[in-house]
């Protein structure tokens, strides 16, 4: 059983390099993998699934195409793209995990998947944030706004993220060990992204933390004696061998 995992794509119109990288990707692992799970933030964000802008319908078109060589694909929500539903998923036959966390059996492991925000405990400002706009009713409520209106609501609440990031300290926006600490009491491994500090991090009792890492455009990695540019993201395989970190290239 061959696994893909990848997290925190944050698609969106205004980057198409990304949405490029995306396409490779399914191009690259197309009948290669059994599963491929998207851990969240695929999205920068998500305005519902009645947006049928061009840019989303060749994503969509590409994942049938992907599906149709016999690759099962699962979408977990991220803190940016959590109103993307089953209807949107519908589209390529893919699925929905709608639970904050999914246990996945292979290779003899056992692995705890999930976005990561639930773990930063730390970061109370965003937890509370979380709890009021997850709401059912404020969902639905923010679902039923005019498409226009949704847009600009949601390009505030980047532009507020952004603010409040600044003022954040870097540990506040990590991961809270003793959270990982009781995921990982049932688990062999925690599987994370959302902190875009790709790693594997590996405990005394043999548990182990792997962090999946955000996609990055060619700009920010070109290289100053090769001139070469390339996108470039760190995504997770997990197959007869184990679970391993690998970097894409794209
Ligand atoms: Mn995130």
């Amino acid at each position: 059983m061959q696994q893909l995992f990848i997290a925190d794509l944050h698609l969106s119109p205004d980057h198409p390099r990304l949405v490029r990288g995306f396409l490779d990707l399914l191009i690259q692992y197309e009948s290669a993998i059994d599963q491929l799970y998207i851990v969240g933030d695929w999205f920068e964000a998500w305005l519902g699934d009645d947006d049928h802008s061009a840019w989303l319908d060749g994503i969509v078109k590409a994942l049938q195409q992907f599906v149709a060589h016999g690759t099962q694909v699962f979408f977990m929500h991220g803190n940016r793209d959590f109103t993307l539903g089953q209807q949107f998923m519908q589209r390529f036959d893919g699925q929905l995990i709608r639970t904050e966390r999914l246990t996945i059996k292979n290779a003899g492991l056992t692995v705890v998947l999930e976005h990561g925000d639930a773990l930063c405990t730390d970061d109370i400002s965003y937890q509370r944030f979380k709890k009021i706009i997850r709401n059912p009713l404020v969902m639905t409520t923010l679902l039923h706004l005019p498409l226009t209106l949704r847009r600009k609501v949601a390009q505030q609440a980047r532009q507020k993220s952004k603010a409040s990031h600044q003022h954040k300290s870097a540990y506040i926006m990590d991961v809270n060990e003793q959270a990982v600490a009781t995921v990982l009491n049932q688990h062999d491994v925690l599987l994370h992204g959302h902190t875009h500090r790709p790693a594997i991090h590996e405990y005394s009792n043999g548990k182990k933390r792997v962090v999946l890492g955000d996609w990055r455009e060619p700009e920010s990695t070109a290289s100053l004696t090769t001139g070469l540019s390339y996108g470039s993201a760190m995504i997770a395989l997990l197959n007869e061998h184990g679970l391993q970190l690998l970097e894409w290239k794209f």
